[in-house]
């Protein structure tokens, strides 16, 4: 008897032992919407002495997501089964309702406030009212209150105090919207976050519910739209069958205020509608996509409207039909105009048959038709002039079509910069992007007052993300990544935001409130965006991937068919030096710059040394800033590089008491992958420029760990992401 009660009590003893290891467990699924039990005692009875109740006004279905999110919320961080019930007389009561609904006893007080929202903005206030105290939030449209109900939520999971509180937020730019490079048969372009989320052959009948999540995480952060099909299009999408399946997605995203757009395959019309031609002035081709539109609208009525690629890298457009990207482009936004649809027709291009530097042609091409394209476009322009490299000045189109709106690309995932494995926070190359001054209007005209349009009085304003989410039970691959698609949605929302401010943000919600952990993490990920250009490309090197996956360093390919293909046609080394001359006495890319801006970059001396490479072919011998010979910086640079890889090792290792298992364990070992890739980015690349420097490695450099021969014998047939 007393040896059975042992072996029950070992049991049990076991048992609870599992259980609390995995009430532990998080899997990171729950993004930074981690709503945990709110720790500190006192903050935690303050939250709840100022909401007893909630009262909601309106009956969309977007108040009601707004409800089931303050029930989820409060209910986890109460660490109670927290009800709404509308009864809340005589209560300090959380009020929410768009102003057309909510009651005038409480509007009264707002008009001042209510005035000043733009878009989908909010205000959360708290009034005093007959001895209670009421938290309203309130906006002009029932998404914004939506918006309203994340942003309380954030505020109580971040540990702020919401005694008095008093916010007024609008969203600064119009499109919000990520860009999913997922194709039909679940494989997503440069995606490495596993597969597409987008289950076609089960929709639309089956709903995953990671739908509905994906759309909460959106509304959380204010990203309002959604394409969901890779611009390298498939017209199949356009099919009654598929239709029908983005119809169901479209319902789902609704109540979150997330439209959906698709990519328009320009050859669409011989390819599903049995044309013989796409050309965008023919009258059966433009009754074609006018149908198309139309049908798509009978179904989704808030359809948001097209993003294409076209006459680039293979994808049909208009110039296969002798016309320019102004017919093509216009000849669509005809189609979705009088449905409220807009395009978004991307700058992305380049040819083979163009012997000019590939930096300019985007520029050449569209500057000359602004003020050309309807008013419903915008032009889609990635933030640099070759491609998502892990560093790159602003792109010369910003600022350059005063009469066009222009909307930025992203990439969030992380084509060139170490795929999912590698830990950058984004945020801050796109802070960088943002803060630099196009001259455009005099000092002062940054990419961010192009984009949000208050430069050139846009009517219209966006800006795109390619995601880098997949069907990875934490979204992204790798757990910190889960922070690039926070802040890309942030400063979507706000261009001018910090990024070192919505680190803090998102760690607080996904991770800790402790400072002890806010602090030095927030550090590393400022810092990490920098590391990764350290030792992969510093001072201005750009493009030495390796040929078509991208994954590690190729600086010696040379052989592609498309000159623009090669790494070795964008670091041009040899004997004397390396770099491309994008200056006056080289490609003149510099011209297509504001004068102030041209002028700075011309000159080696007064261009920053983060882009010496990009626009000069330098001496090995140059003298840095730093006094260092440019081989010897630029060896060092890599050294420092794999060094602070190090270092986030370190500093990742010290935190374990903050972070549950799971996801402490998960970004450990990711960081071992980042090392160790840190150090063949810097072993290949100094082998293989060594060849042309003739000099040995400075002090302070590891030894390379492999030949040059071997480092190039690498094959990587099955990476992922093509
Ligand atoms: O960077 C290149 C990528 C392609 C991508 C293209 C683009 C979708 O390597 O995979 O195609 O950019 O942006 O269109």
């Amino acid at each position: 008897m007393i040896l059975f009660s042992k072996k029950v009590f070992s049991l049990l003893y076991i048992l609870i032992f599992i259980l609390s290891f995995t009430s532990h467990a998080n899997d990171g699924y729950n993004l930074w919407l981690q709503y945990k039990k709110v720790e500190n005692k006192q903050l935690l009875k303050n939250y709840m002495a100022s909401i007893q109740g909630v009262e909601s006004s309106g009956d969309s279905k977007t108040i009601s997501v707004a409800k089931q999110e303050l029930e989820k919320g409060f209910s986890g961080l109460f660490g109670n089964v927290f009800q709404i019930d509308d009864n809340n007389s005589g209560k300090n009561t959380l009020i929410i309702g768009s102003e057309a609904n909510l009651d005038v006893k409480y509007s009264k007080y707002l008009k001042n406030e209510l005035s000043k929202i733009e878009r989908d903005g909010f205000i959360i206030k708290q009034l005093k009212i007959e001895g209670n105290t009421k938290i309203i939030i309130t906006a002009k449209t029932d998404v914004g209150v939506l918006y309203g109900v994340f942003r309380l939520l954030r505020e109580i999971q971040s540990y702020k105090s919401i005694e008095n509180i008093n916010i007024i937020d609008s969203p600064k730019v119009d499109v919000r919207i990520l860009n999913h490079w997922d194709n039909l048969d679940r494989t997503v372009e440069r995606g490495y976050a596993g597969f597409s989320l987008w289950d076609w052959h089960r929709l639309p009948d089956y709903i995953d519910s990671r739908y509905v999540d994906y759309a909460r995480a959106n509304a959380s952060i204010g990203i309002n739209g959604t394409v969901l099909t890779n611009v390298n299009a498939n017209a199949l999408i356009l099919t009654p069958h598929y239709l029908e399946k983005v119809k169901a997605l479209a319902d789902v995203f609704r109540p979150y205020g997330l439209k959906v757009y698709l990519t328009a395959r320009f050859s669409a019309p011989i390819e599903i509608g049995g044309l013989e031609t796409a050309d965008p002035l023919n009258t059966e081709v433009i009754q074609w996509w006018k149908d198309k539109t139309a049908e798509i609208y009978k179904s989704i009525p808030d359809f948001g409207g097209y993003l294409v690629k076209a006459n680039s890298e293979g994808q049909p457009g208009p110039q296969n039909y002798e016309r320019n990207h102004v017919d093509g482009a216009n000849m669509l936004a005809d189609a979705v105009a009088p449905f409220g649809g807009i395009v978004m027709w991307r700058a992305f291009v380049y040819s083979e048959h163009d012997p000019t530097d590939r930096a300019k042609q985007a520029y050449s091409e569209f500057v000359p038709y602004d003020g050309q394209f309807k008013d419903n476009i915008l032009i889609q322009v990635k933030n640099g002039a070759i491609d998502f490299q892990p560093r790159e000045p602003f792109h010369p189109m910003f600022g350059a079509m005063p009469k066009t709106p222009l909307m930025m690309e992203f990439q969030i995932t992380q084509e060139y910069l170490g795929f999912s494995t590698h830990l950058v926070y984004l945020p801050k190359l796109y802070e960088e992007v943002f803060e630099a001054d196009t001259y455009r209007e005099g000092k002062g005209s940054t990419v961010a007052k192009v984009i949000d349009g208050s430069l050139h009085n846009k009517k219209i304003t966006g800006v795109a993300g390619v995601t880098n989410i997949g069907n990875d039970r934490n979204w992204t691959g790798h757990h910190f990544l889960q922070a690039n698609w926070y802040g890309f949605g942030r400063l979507a929302w706000n261009p001018h935001l910090k990024s070192k401010d919505i680190a803090e943000e998102w760690i607080r919600q996904t991770f800790s409130n402790d400072e002890n952990f806010i602090n030095p993490i927030k550090k590393m990920m400022i810092q990490s965006r920098e590391t990764v250009v350290k030792y992969m490309n510093p001072y201005g090197l750009h493009h030495i991937f390796d040929t078509g996956h991208h994954y590690g360093p190729g600086p010696w390919v040379g052989n592609l068919p498309r000159p623009e293909w090669n790494p070795t046609y964008y670091h041009k080394a040899d004997e004397f030096g390396v770099g491309f001359n994008r200056t006056k006495t080289g490609s003149n890319a510099t011209a297509q710059y504001a004068p102030e801006v041209a002028k700075m970059y011309d000159d080696i001396l007064t261009t920053p040394e983060k882009d010496l490479l990009w626009f000069h072919h330098v001496s090995w011998n140059h003298k840095l800033k730093n006094e260092q010979t440019l081989w010897n910086g630029m060896a060092l640079k890599y050294q420092e590089g794999v060094d602070e890889v190090e270092d986030m090792i370190s500093l990742w290792n010290s935190m374990e008491q903050y972070v549950d298992p799971q996801r402490f364990k998960e970004v450990k070992m990711m960081l071992n992958i980042q090392y160790k890739e840190a150090k063949w980015w810097r072993d290949a690349c100094l082998l293989y420029f060594q060849q042309f420097s003739k000099q040995d490695l400075p002090n302070g450099v590891e030894k390379p760990s492999k030949t040059l021969e071997e480092f190039q014998s690498l094959r990587f047939p099955f990476a992922p992401g093509r």
